[in-house]
């Protein structure tokens, strides 16, 4: 089953958007397998992100999630990867449609409350990076059948 990471960024949870953002994910139909509350280290923040190293972004956005705890979730559904992409929203807020998170709770790049996975196989790779197997739960929902055909 695909899995996406999800990241509740610094700025979210300082702001306390926390529950309103678990909250959008769990009512989409995304089954949580795994969740925490960490602070991430600068080495971990410099893996996750080390796509964008050299841009001129880079220090800031890895000072920007080392800045204050986050939550992170590991979420599994049919298309979760795509499914949890749309439900944030654009990567420039003022891009986002309404009704993304992004869309509605955030105005700035640099501030933009959440990560999101963007294909599959960073899926499998971020989950891996931010949960041990132990911490990842298989599980099954009685709500299952009403939400996947
Ligand atoms: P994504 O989070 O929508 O996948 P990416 O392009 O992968 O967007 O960028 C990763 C993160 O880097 C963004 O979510 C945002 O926090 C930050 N970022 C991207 N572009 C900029 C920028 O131009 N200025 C400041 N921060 C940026
Ligand atoms: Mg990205």
């Amino acid at each position: 089953m695909e899995r996406t990471l999800i990241i509740v960024k610094p700025d979210a949870v300082q702001r306390g958007l926390t529950g309103e953002i678990i909250q959008r994910f769990e009512a989409r139909g995304l089954r949580i397998v795994g969740m925490k509350f960490m602070q991430v280290s600068r080495e971990l923040a410099e893996k996750h992100y080390e796509i964008h190293q050299g841009k001129p972004f880079f220090e800031g956005l890895v000072n920007y999630i080392v800045s204050s705890p986050v939550v992170v979730m590991a979420l599994e559904g049919k298309n979760a990867v795509a499914a949890a992409r749309k439900t944030i929203g654009a990567t420039r807020p003022n891009e986002a449609e309404a009704g993304t998170i992004r869309g509605d709770l955030a105005l700035e790049v640099g501030r933009n409350l959440v990560h999101g996975s963007d294909s599959v196989e960073n899926g499998q790779i971020e989950v891996g990076n931010f949960f041990s197997p132990s911490e990842l739960i298989a599980w099954s929902r009685a709500t299952d059948p009403w939400i996947i055909e």
